[in-house]
C-alpha cells in the first residue's frame, strides 16, 4: 500500500489531521490500534478553545458542535467558600465552546466516513522505518496478516503511550516532565450542571472542577490521592467531597444522582523535543501532556495540527519551508500553554506536605486575582487559548 501521510492513531489529532489533508487532496491513511467504539467510550477533555472551533468548521466537522456546544463567555474561580468570575468577552472579547471531546471525535470519525478516509481497526505491532530517508514506511498486522504502507510522511498521532516519540534516536530526543503527587477522580451523572460556566474550586481539603456536556449531563472532578482506585469512592461519597470543596450556594443547588462513569487520571507536564525527526512528525499527546486544569490537552492537539496541516499542503505546492519550521512553532506555542497549564494547577491544588503558608499563598493568588482586571486579562487571554 501507499500513501502521501501515513497517520498512527485515531485519536482527534489523527482524525482532524486526516480530515484536513484528505479535503486538501493530500492522500492519508490512519492506523488506529483500538475500536472505534473503544476510542469513543474515553472521556476526556470538554473546552475548546476558539481556534480548535474554527478548525473543526474548516474541516467540514462542526454543524453539530454549533448546534450542541454551549458557547462561554466566561468561568468561575472560588477558594474560601465563595467564587467570582473572569468575563473572558468584556476582558478581551473572547470565547471558549463546551463540547466534549467524546462527540468531537465521533464527528470527525463521521466525516472520514462519509468521504470514504481511510481508518483502519485494530492493527497490531505498528513500527516506524526508515524516517530518516526519503522513503520512510510503517508496517503493521492486522488479522494476523503484515502489511507495508509505504509514504511520504508519519504523523505520530499516538497519544503518549504509543510508538512514534519511541521511534526517535535517544541522542536525538529530549523530555521534559513535571509528575503531580495527585490524580482527578471524575464522574459523568445524568444531572443539570450546578452552574452556567465552569467552576474551578481552590480548597484546602483539595482541587474540585464542575463541569458539563450538555442540559442534563453533567461532569466533575475532585483531586484525589494517586494511591486512590476509583472503587474507594461510592457515589455519596464523591458527592459529599464535591459538596464540601465549592461555595455553599452551589453546594446547595447541586443536584446529584447514580454516576455513569468515574474514572482516575493522573496528572503531569511533559514535553518531548523535537517534534519533527527525518519524515516523522509528532502531533498531540505524542508530543507534549498538560495537567487537565488549563483544558489545553485537546487544544494543543488541534494547534499541532494546523501547523502541520498548513506545512504538508505548502510541502506539497513546492515548499517545504512550513514543514521544516513545525517542531519550532508548535514548540513555541505548547510551552506557553504548559507554562499556564502549570501555574494553574500549582495555584488551585493541595499538595501533600504543604503548609499553612502555602495555602495563604494561593489564596493571595485568587484574592489578587478578583481585584485586578490586568491579572485577570492575562488569565483569560491564556484560558481561551493563545493565537496559533
Ligand atoms: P489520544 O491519546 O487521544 O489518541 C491517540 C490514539 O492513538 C488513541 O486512539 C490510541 O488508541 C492510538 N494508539 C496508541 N498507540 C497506538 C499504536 N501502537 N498503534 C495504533 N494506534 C495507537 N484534555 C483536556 O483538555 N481536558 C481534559 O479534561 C482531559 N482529560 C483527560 C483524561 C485522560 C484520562 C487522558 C488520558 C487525557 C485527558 N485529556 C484532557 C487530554 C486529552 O484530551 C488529549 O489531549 C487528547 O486526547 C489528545 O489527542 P491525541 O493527541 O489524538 O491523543
Ligand atoms: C471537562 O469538562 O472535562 C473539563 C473542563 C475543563 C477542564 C478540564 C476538564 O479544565
Amino acid at each position: 500500500m501507499r500513501t502521501q501521510v501515513c497517520i498512527i492513531g485515531g485519536g482527534p489529532s489523527g482524525l482532524l489531521l486526516s480530515q484536513l489533508l484528505h479535503r486538501a487532496g493530500i492522500d492519508t491513511v490512519v492506523l488506529e490500534r483500538q475500536s472505534q467504539d473503544y476510542v469513543l467510550a474515553r472521556v476526556r477533555a470538554g473546552v475548546l478553545e476558539w481556534g480548535t472551533v474554527e478548525m473543526l468548521n474548516e474541516a467540514g466537522v462542526g454543524a453539530r458542535m454549533e448546534k450542541e456546544g454551549f458557547v462561554h463567555t466566561g468561568t468561575y474561580l472560588a477558594a474560601r467558600n465563595k467564587g467570582f468570575r473572569i468575563d473572558f468577552d468584556q476582558l478581551i472579547g473572547k470565547k471558549v465552546m463546551v463540547y466534549g471531546q467524546t462527540e468531537v471525535t465521533r464527528d470527525l470519525y463521521a466525516a472520514r466516513a462519509s468521504m470514504d478516509g481511510v481508518v483502519i481497526h485494530g492493527t497490531e505491532g505498528v513500527a516506524l522505518h526508515a524516517l530518516d530517508t526519503d522513503a520512510p514506511f510503517v508496517t503493521f498486522t492486522k488479522d494476523g496478516t503484515e502489511h507495508r504502507i509505504d509514504c511520504d510522511y508519519v504523523a505520530g498521532c499516538d497519544g503518549f503511550h504509543g510508538p512514534s516519540r519511541k521511534a526517535i534516536p535517544a541522542n536525538v530526543l529530549k523530555e521534559y516532565e513535571r509528575v503531580y503527587p495527585f490524580g482527578w477522580l471524575g464522574v459523568l451523572s445524568h444531572t443539570p450542571p450546578v452552574s452556567h460556566e465552569l467552576i474551578y474550586a481552590n480548597h484546602e481539603r483539595g482541587f474540585a472542577l464542575c463541569s458539563m456536556r450538555n442540559a442534563n449531563l453533567s461532569r466533575y472532578y475532585v483531586q484525589c490521592p494517586l494511591t486512590d482506585k476509583v472503587e474507594d469512592w461510592s457515589d455519596s461519597a464523591f458527592w459529599d467531597e464535591l459538596k464540601r470543596r465549592i461555595p455553599e450556594d452551589a453546594a446547595e443547588t447541586l443536584v446529584t444522582g447514580p454516576t455513569i462513569e468515574k474514572s482516575i487520571a493522573p496528572l503531569r507536564s511533559f514535553v518531548a523535543e523535537p517534534m519533527r525527526w527525518g519524515r516523522l512528525f509528532l502531533v498531540g499527546d505524542a508530543a507534549h501532556i498538560v495537567p487537565p486544569t488549563g483544558a489545553k490537552g485537546l487544544n494543543l492537539a488541534a494547534s499541532d495540527v494546523h501547523y502541520l496541516y498548513h506545512g504538508l499542503v505548502q510541502f506539497y505546492q513546492g515548499d517545504d519551508e512550513g514543514v521544516t519550521k513545525y517542531s519550532e512553532k508548535a514548540l513555541a506555542r505548547v510551552w506557553k500553554s504548559e507554562r499556564f497549564s502549570w501555574s494553574l494547577t500549582t495555584m488551585l491544588h493541595r499538595f501533600p506536605n504543604q503548609s499553612a503558608f502555602d495555602q495563604r499563598m494561593q489564596e493571595a493568588d485568587l484574592d489578587y486575582l478578583e481585584s485586578s482586571d490586568a491579572a485577570k486579562k492575562v488569565l483569560a487571554e491564556n484560558y481561551v487559548g493563545l493565537p496559533f
